[in-house]
Order: C-alpha cells, then sequence, then structure tokens
C-alpha cells in the first residue's frame, strides 16, 4: 500500500469509524469536546495542547488560560487518550541559564519524541512570543534549552527525527501582537540551540483560489512520516468581517528537503462549524496542535482547540489527506 504511515503501531489509538455517508475527509469524535474549559481548579479555557503516546498510555502538555487569563503550560495523564487529568500547577522548567528559564507567558505547545525522549515546543514569551525549547524523559521533570529563535515568532514544531543528520523544525515569523501576516520556514540545527539553514516551505494563498488561507497559515502537529513524504497539519486564517476564522489544512512535503511542497488542500480539511468551535472566548477557531497515529492501519486522531475554550479530537487516515490533496490539489 502507498500512502505507509513509517512509524510505530498504537493498536490503542482513540478511534471511530466515519459516519457512514459522510463526505469530508475529516470527522469528529461524537463526544466532542473532550476536554472542558474548566477541566483544573484555575482554568477558564483548555486548549491548543498537545498529546503523545507514553508507557502505553498518554500523555500530553496542556495550555490552560488561567480565570486571571495568564497562559501557561501544564502536564496531563489519559488511559485512553480522550479522558484527562491534567495538573493543577503548571511545568517548572529546569535548566542552565536562569535568564531563559523567566517566565512571561507560554502556550499553543507541540510535543514531539525524537531518539530517546520527550521535546516540548510553544510559544514563549521572551521579549515577544518566539519558540521555547525543553525536553522531559518521564513528564514530570522538565529540562528547558535555549529559546529557538528571535522574537517574534509562533507554531515552533519539529520533525520526530533528525534530517540529513540535523535536527529540523518549522516555525512561522510572527509579530508581537495578532499577526496579520503568516508564512511556513523551515530551520535545521545541530543541537537544538544554534538553527539555521532557514528555507521558506509555504505562504498564505492570495486571491480567491484558497481564501480561507489567504491571511496567515502555521504548523500544527507534528508532521507524519510516511512513504510519500511528511505528512504536515496546518491552520489557515481568513480575516472577515467578523474577524479571523482558523480552519485546518493538509500538505505533503518532501521527505529530504521538507521545504519543497509537493501537495497542499485547495480546500480546506476541518472549519469550525460546530458550536463548540464557533462559540467561545475567541469564535470561529479550530487550530490543530497534535495527531496520535497508527503505522498499521494509517489511522489519524487529531487534537485541536476549539474557540480558543475547549478541545476536541477529529478522526482521518493518511489515506484520506492524500485522496484529498490529489483530488482537489492548490
Ligand atoms: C493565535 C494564537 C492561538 C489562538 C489563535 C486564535 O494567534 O494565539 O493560540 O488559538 O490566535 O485566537
Amino acid at each position: 500500500m502507498a500512502n505507509k504511515i513509517i512509524g510505530n503501531s498504537l493498536q490503542n489509538i482513540p478511534w471511530q469509524e466515519k459516519p457512514e455517508g459522510y463526505m469530508e475527509p475529516v470527522w469528529r469524535y461524537s463526544s466532542n469536546p473532550i476536554i472542558d474549559r474548566h477541566a483544573t481548579k484555575r482554568s477558564n479555557s483548555v486548549f491548543n495542547s498537545a498529546v503523545i503516546p507514553f508507557e502505553g498510555k498518554f500523555a500530553g502538555v496542556f495550555r490552560c488560560d488561567s480565570k486571571s487569563i495568564s497562559m501557561d503550560i501544564f502536564a496531563g495523564f489519559s488511559d485512553d487518550g480522550i479522558h484527562w487529568t491534567i495538573n493543577e500547577t503548571p511545568i517548572q522548567f529546569e535548566g542552565a541559564d536562569k535568564e531563559i528559564l523567566k517566565r512571561e507567558y507560554r502556550y499553543d505547545p507541540r510535543v514531539c519524541y525524537i531518539e530517546d525522549r520527550y521535546y516540548i515546543t510553544w510559544c514563549n514569551g521572551y521579549h515577544g512570543p518566539t519558540i521555547g525549547i525543553a525536553y522531559t524523559f518521564d513528564f514530570q521533570k522538565f529540562y528547558q534549552l535555549e529559546n529557538a529563535f528571535l522574537p517574534y515568532n509562533r507554531n515552533g514544531v519539529l520533525f520526530p527525527r533528525k534530517i540529513n543528520g540535523l535536527y529540523a523544525m518549522l516555525s512561522r515569523p510572527s509579530d508581537t501582537g495578532h499577526t496579520p501576516f503568516g508564512d511556513i520556514f523551515y530551520s535545521q540545527s545541530p543541537d537544538l540551540e544554534y538553527w539555521g539553514h532557514h528555507r521558506y516551505v509555504m505562504g498564505t494563498v492570495k486571491g480567491d483560489a484558497s481564501a480561507w488561507q489567504s491571511t496567515k497559515i502555521g504548523p500544527g502537529p507534528i508532521p507524519i512520516e510516511t512513504e510519500e513524504g511528511w505528512l504536515l497539519i496546518y491552520h489557515g486564517v481568513i480575516n472577515t468581517c467578523n474577524g479571523f476564522v482558523y480552519r485546518m489544512g493538509s500538505a505533503l512535503l518532501d521527505i529530504d528537503q521538507p521545504w519543497k511542497v509537493i501537495l497542499r488542500s485547495k480546500d480546506y480539511i476541518l472549519a469550525p462549524h460546530e458550536l463548540y468551535e464557533c462559540i467561545g472566548d475567541v469564535p470561529n477557531v479550530t487550530f490543530p496542535c497534535a495527531t496520535l497515529t497508527d503505522a498499521d492501519t494509517g489511522r489519524i486522531a487529531i487534537y485541536y482547540g476549539c474557540a480558543d475554550t475547549v478541545t476536541g479530537l477529529a478522526f482521518t487516515t493518511v489515506e484520506e489527506l492524500m485522496n484529498h490533496m490529489k483530488e482537489n490539489p492548490l
């Protein structure tokens, strides 16, 4: 079978079959949202969060905005990937340099297993937003490394293995505010501290060819390695008279030179249509930050923030996304 995921099998991946007659490439979990805004005592909202298989079960790093509306990231655990227990206190980082450990704000985490440990990346306040990096072996102790880039940047997304012998990351240079622009770039590093070899991957789409991604785009979950290339799920934004609307798309990137785009969806793969995606602290946002994948079946479970308020789960397969891109190429 072409389209195969290169990776581990995950027999306990959360899963529901596609409803009969459903036409879209991605379908929602029937009991969404899976995480409520009050999942911890002080949380105002829990969204844009990342999960990963851990010791036969699941662990994750969650964005919980507090009732004072501060943004921080919290570890959480689950037996089934659906019901989550999130720590009441935010992650306390250890690290070599106190300057880097100073907390301004932290949000939109991603989690990526590379070689022997779990790396966390997130949008880290350091005189403006940039990309924070840390690692953990056990989701108890977290070691923070240097910020990857100068401010301003958001959506730092690591690849799950070295490419051409180097760590690799996608990111989205931005500004200090609610950035009205944004393209995806690729960077590489020998040591996760010094990043370079920056390459343009892809940008917004002008005109009405694919208007849902006309204002800005940003990488979402960790890219999924397949036999045809890296499968990337990303968010795309349009500015409307009612503000920004965040939808999801997918792209296929070259396996050895991931800044080369092989395929990209013209039509979105998921958009805010359900009430919990349309109504919340920031209406009309579907924002993917993680997937679980099963290489045996090609199944993909997508975790996404809904209206900056709650966390949703949706399902697809590598075949669904490949067909969607091939049938409606940009
Ligand atoms: C982006 C980030 C995301 C958020 C989105 C919509 O700039 O702040 O965390 O989901 O805006 O508000």
